[in-house]
């Protein structure tokens, strides 16, 4: 039966929305303070502002490069200087953030607190706008964000090591998805929840409680146009993902846009690939950026995130613009998929 939807019916039911949900939520902290919810909260702010950009993007002559090179010398599109600018800028008034690391900006920006004093607690390392040359083709882009605290004394401005933690130090780590709905998924080591936005009244509901990853799947997400260049244990693993046997052969699904892949895996059980191969021996996803915050996030609803040998939330990262391979998605599906690697690697 064809439904009317009325987009103001959410305010009258008994949902959850995300602010109410930071509230009710921020005991689990670990450093109880109201401080981890105000940052999260000014994420969700940027995220409206940058929402409402993207679903421009066809109206408007914002599409195309904005000229700047960067650092990975990738031509930047407009909306990436936008969002780049609207996290920053957001992030930068709240108080809370000590220092900021882009994967549009060169180095770390530090941020002063109150009375010009180096006194906030937390990083904040940011893909503004991931996905992005999916733009002008109308295909879902995404932004990526991960929060630890400061290791180097309080009082004393940021430094390069505050940046450089392992994954697993991470206090928070979240995508939007700027997609058919747009949506928030975040974790603050608590389990994975996805609010989704209602543009009517520009409020993010509670849709996705308590988000996991089916421990199997049968979705296969890799650039198969570069398989002549992958190691041979991912050959290996495409090859098995293929043959006709049990619950495969599986199916291949590649958006071409990191939160999309993951996202539909994370709902349906499926497995992410991006391998080193012969042409970029270190993949060509950011460890700090992309992997870690996906990594945790996966870990958290029950996924896991592998280099192909080691954990990635384990790596300790030696550079901001530092990248690694990336295997992430259901348990077995990456337990699976490491086994062919490591059958390859090479003996010392
Ligand atoms: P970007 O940070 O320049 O947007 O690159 C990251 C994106 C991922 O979202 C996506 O999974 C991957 O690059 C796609 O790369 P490729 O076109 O090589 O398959
Ligand atoms: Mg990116």
């Amino acid at each position: 039966m064809y439904q009317i939807h009325n987009p103001y019916q959410m305010m009258s039911q008994k949902n959850t929305t995300l602010g109410e949900f930071i509230i009710e939520n921020q005991g689990e902290f670990q450093y109880s303070s109201g401080e981890l919810s105000r940052l999260i909260n000014s994420i969700r702010l940027a995220a409206k502002v940058v929402n409402h950009e993207v679903n421009k993007a066809g109206l408007v002559d914002i599409l195309g490069n904005a000229g700047d090179t960067n650092i990975q010398g990738e031509d930047q599109q407009k909306l990436d200087v936008y969002a780049n600018n609207a996290f920053i800028k957001t992030l930068t008034n709240r108080e809370i953030v000590c220092g900021i690391a882009s994967e549009e900006e060169d180095d770390f920006i530090t941020i002063k607190g109150r009375n010009e004093k180096n006194d906030n607690k937390y990083v904040v390392l940011i893909d503004p706008l991931d996905g992005s040359s999916n733009i002008d083709v109308n295909v879902s882009v995404g932004t990526i964000f991960s929060i630890y605290r400061r290791v180097t004394p309080s009082g004393t401005p940021v430094t390069l090591q505050d940046f450089l933690q392992p994954g697993r130090n991470q206090v928070a780590a979240g995508y939007i998805i700027y997609g058919t709905s747009t949506m928030i998924v975040y974790t603050t080591g608590h389990g994975v929840n996805g609010f989704t936005l209602n543009p009517a009244i520009g409020t993010y509901y509670l849709s996705h409680p308590n988000m996991r990853f089916p421990e199997d799947g049968n979705i296969y997400s890799v650039n198969e146009g570069n398989y002549v260049h992958f190691p041979q244990g991912i050959k290996d693993y495409i090859k098995y993902c293929q043959k006709e046997e049990g619950d495969r052969p599986y199916t291949s699904r590649y958006i071409g846009s990191l939160v999309s892949d993951f996202h539909r895996n994370m709902i349906k059980g499926g497995i992410y690939i991006y391998p080193n191969t012969s042409k970029d021996p270190n993949g060509k996803l950011r460890l700090l950026y992309e992997c870690n915050p996906m990594a945790m996030i996966a870990e958290q609803a029950g996924g896991s995130a592998s280099n192909g040998f080691q954990r990635i939330l384990d790596l300790q990262p030696s550079a901001l613009h530092e990248r690694t391979p990336f295997i992430c998605g259901s348990k077995n599906m990456v337990e699976k998929a490491e086994g062919f690697m490591q059958s390859h690697k090479p003996s010392l």
